[in-house]
C-alpha cells in the first residue's frame, strides 16, 4: 500500500506538505472543479464567475457577497507551477470589450487562483480580523473523466468492446476498412501506426458529431498538448488468439495503449482531480433537448459515466490514490438558460434533477452534496413578452453572431420530465410534442457596469452552493 502511493507519487516532499499545512491553517484553499463536455461552458463560465467575484454588484445570492463578508478579491500566482494559467484576462476582453464575442474553444487543463479576503459577520467575527481563502479553479474537459473506465481494462478488452460499439455505427466505415487493410503481425512502422490512429480518429470525431459521448480515449478529441505524441497513436484491433509477436504492429499498439494509462490517464487524475474539493459538471441540456431525444438520452449516459469518477469504490486504481478524500459537493448546471424565458427555467431544472435521480440511483456519491440547477454564465439575451393568436408567449432577444437582432421563442419544455426522458430513453427518433430550437446569439455589448461584472442568471446561486459555507 505504501509502496504503491510512493509509485504513485502521492507522497510530497517534506517541505511541500509543511506549506500545505500553515497554508490550510492561516488560508484556507478550496479546490474547485469545472468540468463538462467540449462547448458546454467551462470557459465562459470560469470568466464571468471570477469577474463577478471581483466586483460583487450582481451576486446578492451568493450570501457573503450580500452581507459584505466579502471585503476583496484578487488573482494571484497559481500553486501549480506547470499547469497552464486560465487566460482570464483575454477570454473577459472578448467577452466585455468593444466587439463581444465568444472567447475561442480551449483543450486542456489550466488553472487560476483569486484569492478573497473575508471579514466574518456576526458575533464571531467581531472577535477575528479578516481572513484570506483561496479559490483554485480547474478547468478540465469533461471527455478525460471517460479515460477512468480504461484503468481496469485490458488492450484487449477495450478493443473489443469499442470495436464491437463500431460494427453498426456507419461513421465507424472508413477506420474498420482501414483495419482490415493492415497486418497486425507485420513488423511496427510508424506511418503505419499513425495512419491507423487516424482513421480511429476520424471515426471519434464523426461518432462525437453524430451524438455519441462513448468516444475513448479522451484525449484523442481533446489532445491538449500532446497532440502527435506515441501515447496518442494508436488504435483499437482485434484481439487474437495467440499474442502478438515482438515488434508488431498489434504489440506495439498495446504497448501505446498501456503507456497512455500509465503517463497520461493517471497523472491527470493524480494530479488534478484528485485535490478537487468542490465541482461544478456543466451541461448543455438545451443544447441536447434542440438536437434530439437519441442526444438527450446519450448525454444522460454520458453523464452517468462522468459521475463514474465520483463514486467512490467503482475503480480500485482511485479508490487507492483518494484515500479518504472525497469531492464534498457536486453541482450539475444546465448552462446557457439565457436561450429561454425564465417562465421556464423551473422545466430546465426540474429536467436536469430527473437526468441527476437516474445517474444517482444507480450509486450514489458517498455523502457528497449534489444539486441541479439551470444557470447562464453570461446572459446575452433581454426577455419580452409577445401575444400570438391570443396566448402571450415569453420570448428572449438578443443580437446574433452576424450582428442582426433577432427574437427567439424556443418552444414550451413540458412541466413534467418524463415526457422528455421517457421518449429519449426508448429511442425515439423526434419529439412528439413539437420542436425546440436554439440560436447562437452573440455577448451583449456595453453591459458592464462600475461595481459590476457580466450579467448572469444564477451565477451567484451556482457560487453560494459550491462555495458559499466556506466563507461564513
Ligand atoms: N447564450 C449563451 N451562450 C453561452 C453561454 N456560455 C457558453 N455559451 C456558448 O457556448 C459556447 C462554448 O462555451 P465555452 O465556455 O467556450 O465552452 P467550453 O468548451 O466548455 O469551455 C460559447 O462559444 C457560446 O456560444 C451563456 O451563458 N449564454
Ligand atoms: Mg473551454
Amino acid at each position: 500500500m505504501v509502496i504503491g502511493r510512493i509509485a504513485d507519487g502521492i507522497v510530497q516532499g517534506v517541505e511541500d506538505a509543511s506549506a500545505a499545512l500553515s497554508e490550510s491553517l492561516f488560508e484556507p484553499v478550496i479546490r474547485i472543479g469545472v468540468t463538462g463536455f467540449a462547448r458546454a461552458g467551462k470557459t465562459v463560465f470560469i470568466t464571468s464567475l471570477v469577474a463577478n467575484l471581483m466586483d460583487r454588484g450582481r451576486m446578492p445570492g451568493l450570501v457573503s457577497a450580500a452581507d459584505g463578508a466579502i471585503v476583496g478579491a484578487w488573482l494571484q500566482p497559481q500553486p501549480d507551477d506547470t499547469v497552464p494559467r486560465f487566460a482570464f484576462e483575454s477570454h473577459l476582453a472578448a467577452l466585455t470589450g468593444p466587439a463581444p464575442h465568444w472567447p475561442q474553444p480551449t483543450s486542456a487543463v489550466s488553472e487560476l487562483r483569486l484569492s478573497l479576503k473575508v471579514q466574518p459577520r456576526g458575533f464571531m467575527g467581531s472577535f477575528s480580523g479578516p481572513r484570506t481563502i483561496h479559490l483554485d479553479i480547474i478547468d478540465y474537459p469533461g471527455e478525460w473523466l471517460l479515460d477512468l473506465q480504461l484503468l481496469e481494462r485490458s488492450y484487449d478488452d477495450w478493443s473489443s468492446e469499442i470495436l464491437q460499439r463500431a460494427a453498426d455505427r456507419p461513421s465507424a466505415a472508413g477506420f474498420l476498412q482501414a483495419l482490415e487493410s493492415v497486418d497486425g503481425d507485420a513488423e511496427v512502422t510508424e506511418p503505419a501506426a499513425q495512419a491507423l490512429a487516424a482513421a480511429y480518429i476520424g471515426y471519434l470525431g464523426a461518432a462525437r458529431e453524430a451524438g455519441f459521448s462513448d468516444c475513448t480515449p479522451g484525449r484523442f478529441l481533446m489532445p491538449g498538448e500532446m497532440a502527435g505524441s506515441p501515447a496518442l497513436t494508436f488504435a483499437p484491433m482485434p484481439p487474437q488468439e495467440a499474442r502478438a509477436p515482438r515488434g508488431s504492429l498489434r504489440r506495439e499498439m498495446e504497448r501505446r495503449y498501456e503507456s497512455y494509462k500509465a503517463k497520461v490517464v493517471k497523472p491527470f487524475f493524480r494530479d488534478h482531480f484528485a485535490r478537487i474539493d468542490r465541482q461544478i459538471v456543466l451541461v448543455d441540456l438545451l443544447g441536447a433537448i434542440h438536437a434530439g431525444p437519441k442526444a438527450v438520452e446519450d448525454l444522460g449516459r454520458s453523464m452517468n459515466d462522468i459521475l463514474g469518477a465520483f463514486r467512490p469504490g467503482r475503480n480500485a486504481w482511485l479508490t487507492r490514490l483518494l484515500g479518504a478524500k472525497r469531492v464534498e459537493r457536486i453541482l450539475f448546471a444546465a448552462t446557457k438558460a439565457d436561450h429561454i424565458h425564465h417562465t421556464q427555467h423551473g422545466q430546465v431544472t426540474a429536467i436536469m434533477e430527473a437526468m441527476l435521480r437516474q445517474a444517482r440511483d444507480r450509486a450514489d456519491f458517498a455523502g457528497a452534496r449534489t444539486n441541479a440547477m439551470a444557470i447562464a454564465a453570461l446572459r446575452a439575451t433581454v426577455e419580452e413578452t409577445r401575444t400570438v393568436e391570443g396566448r402571450e408567449l415569453g420570448m428572449v432577444r438578443g443580437r446574433l453572431e452576424s450582428g442582426k437582432e433577432a427574437v427567439l421563442y424556443p418552444g414550451t419544455l413540458p412541466e413534467d420530465p418524463s415526457r422528455l426522458l421517457v421518449p429519449a430513453r426508448e429511442g425515439a427518433e423526434r419529439w412528439l410534442d413539437g420542436d425546440y430550437s436554439v440560436m447562437r446569439f452573440a455577448p451583449a455589448p456595453g453591459t458592464l457596469k462600475p461595481g459590476e461584472g457580466p450579467p448572469h442568471i444564477r451565477l451567484d446561486r451556482a457560487a453560494e452552493f459550491l462555495f458559499g459555507d466556506r466563507l461564513k
